[in-house]
């Protein structure tokens, strides 16, 4: 338990706070709208310029646009709602009239020419309101570039400025020149380090016949010293009495 001024203790529990909202990814404000859980401002386009978004064949400033989507899998009943920029400033507010329903995973644009809202190009905001003057969504820019919008990323959670307009269609990003997709990956090969050896175990030979030279024969010659004294050593023998 962590003991100590209460005022220490509060501030402590201010930094904890605001370090986490620093670390929480930006996401559009948006409230729970009741019975449309899933509508949100979707694009806004505040200055357009040399395109004809709304495609009457004129460009002006009706050619600025708010998509809505609903993401939610039932439809939303927008009658009675608004439409404005800032609050109590600028354009008087654009109320849908009875019936307006956006279904399920639809998309709606709303062309300046239907809602008289003009949205200036250096700062505003675009809000949604429910009827019961509750603010469901908002967002707010400093600047624009011309037939540049704003949109809603992919995964819904931050407002980007570099997706290309695209009224009444899916928000993407820009699918510029194709990067050429990732070569895969080449299946390791063995690295070519130690140079195979050119060493290579020789192959077995068969061993050539072994031709034994014959130890030649050894005929024993009888030692001449021998023979030479021979006749010395016979005379030396004295001679058996018995004539034998
Ligand atoms: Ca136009
Ligand atoms: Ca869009």
């Amino acid at each position: 338990m962590v003991r100590g001024h209460p005022a220490t203790l509060l501030l402590l529990s201010l930094l904890a706070l605001l370090a986490g909202a620093a670390n929480t990814p930006r996401r559009p404000l948006r409230a729970m709208a009741a019975g449309c859980p899933g509508i949100r401002l979707n694009e806004l386009l505040p200055q357009p310029q040399r395109v004809d978004w709304n495609g009457d064949g004129t460009l002006n400033g009706d050619d600025s646009y708010v998509e809505l989507y609903n993401g939610a899998d039932t439809p939303c009943d927008l009658s009675g709602w608004q439409l404005d920029d800032q609050a109590n400033a600028g354009s008087a507010p654009y109320t849908f009239p009875a019936g307006t329903v956006l279904g399920a995973y639809h998309l709606r644009v709303l062309f300046r020419g239907t809602t008289h809202i003009t949205f200036e190009p250096y700062g505003d905001s675009v809000r949604l309101v429910q009827p019961d003057l509750r603010l469901v969504d908002q967002y707010s820019y400093f600047s624009s570039s011309p037939d540049t919008s704003f949109s809603v990323s992919v995964d819904g959670r931050t407002w980007v400025r570099s997706y290309p307009p695209s009224p009444g269609r899916p928000n993407l990003p820009a699918t510029s020149t194709p990067n050429p997709s990732p070569a895969p990956d080449p299946s390791p090969q063995p690295s070519p380090t130690g140079t195979r050896s050119a060493t290579r175990t020789p192959a077995p030979r068969a061993d050539p016949t072994v031709t034994v030279t014959p130890t030649p024969t050894f005929s024993p010659t009888p030692c001449p010293a021998y023979i030479g004294y021979l006749p010395m050593i016979q005379a030396l023998i004295p001679a058996d009495p018995a004539g034998g």
